[in-house]
């Protein structure tokens, strides 16, 4: 993997973002491929302060993005780095999705301290919860000490995402329902900072007063600050960015950070564990009779998965002897 190595430095070196292109696609081919072999860009993390990850999710058209465009500025304002990573799980095609995105952060695409990548991953090996923290995981080595997450898309998947993140922002806009919504979607629990964008629209302080309750209800000790912004004019957003800062130096003190950042990558081992079994078992040359057994309900499911994994099994202590 010479050639990875060669691109990484033209990264690290030049912020050459042409190399960062090609090598995130590395990492999604391999995933698409199903291809399991090293890609030779995770092996190893680094110092644990260096960067942080700040996932942001919210209902549709709740103004991620464009807090999103907003943070790249008051983060390069700071002088520091950022690189924006924007997934949308509906979409096998990367490059092309979430066009308006593109546009809203176009401003930055010429600044050199600033990439911005969207991530299509559906039908890949193991979907978004694999693509997302190898992806994280090559922007982190390469030193970008900000990286943005945001998903696209509804339901299920942005809960996932949620888990890729060192710190989670949930996006509300004020409204009545909007905060129940986010708790029937579980981010509730997943939320480290709420924002409520769209400040300057009627309905803030029912929000808050809502939110405030529901945190409440939640018992706590330590509820999530609440931050309003204005995404539009930028109006909060400093105050975010100072809100995310002192978050991140608080979990890095407190051990918290690298406790999530363990437990993340455990989740990741058993995720590409299960995925690599059940890949080696659909190559068992029983694999597709055993499925037409139990499709055809001469074999119950389970049996079916038991003498598959039996099959598994042998032919590895076969190929070890
Ligand atoms: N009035 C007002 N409008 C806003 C604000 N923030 C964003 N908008 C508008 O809300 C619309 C949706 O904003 P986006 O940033 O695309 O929202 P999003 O959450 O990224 O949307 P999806 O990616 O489709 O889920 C756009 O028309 C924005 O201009 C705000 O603070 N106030
Ligand atoms: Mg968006």
């Amino acid at each position: 993997m010479a050639d990875v190595d060669a691109l990484l430095e033209r990264v690290r070196g030049a912020r050459d973002k042409g190399a960062l292109a090609r090598l995130i696609s590395l990492v999604e081919r391999s995933l698409a491929d199903n291809d399991f072999g090293e890609v030779g860009i995770g092996a190893a993390e680094v110092e644990e302060d260096g960067y942080a990850v700040i996932g942001f999710t919210g209902a549709p058209g709740a103004g991620k993005s464009t807090l999103v465009d907003r943070l790249i500025g008051s983060i390069r304002t700071r002088e520091q780095e950022v690189a924006v990573l924007a997934v949308d799980p509906s979409s096998p095609f990367s490059g092309g999705a979430i066009l308006g995105d593109r546009i809203r952060m176009q401003a930055h695409t010429s600044d050199p301290g600033v990439y911005i990548r969207s991530l299509a991953t559906r039908g890949h090996l193991g979907g978004l919860s694999v693509a997302v923290p190898e992806v994280v995981r090559l922007l982190q080595r390469v030193g970008y000490p900000w990286i943005l997450v945001e998903t696209v898309g509804v339901g299920q998947v942005e809960v996932e995402v949620v888990g890729e993140a060192d710190i989670t922002v949930v996006v509300l806009n004020p409204g009545w329902g909007d905060s129940v919504q986010a708790s029937k979607a579980g981010l509730m629990e997943a939320a480290d900072v709420f924002v409520i964008n769209k400040a300057d629209r009627p309905g803030l302080r029912d929000t808050r007063r809502d939110l405030e309750s529901m945190l409440d209800l939640g018992g706590s000790p330590n509820p999530p600050p609440i931050v309003e912004t204005v995404a539009t004019s930028g109006e909060g957003v400093g105050k975010l960015l100072d809100s995310l800062v002192g978050m991140r130096a608080e979990m890095a003190a407190s051990g918290e950070l690298s406790r999530r950042r363990g437990e993340r990558r455990v989740r990741e081992l058993e995720r590409l564990i299960q995925l690599g079994w059940s890949r080696e078992l659909a190559r068992l040359p029983l694999a597709g009779l055993v499925r037409e057994r139990v499709a055809a309900g001469a074999v119950t499911p389970r049996a079916g998965a038991q003498e598959l994994l039996r099959q598994m099994l042998l032919s590895g202590a076969e190929s070890e002897a």
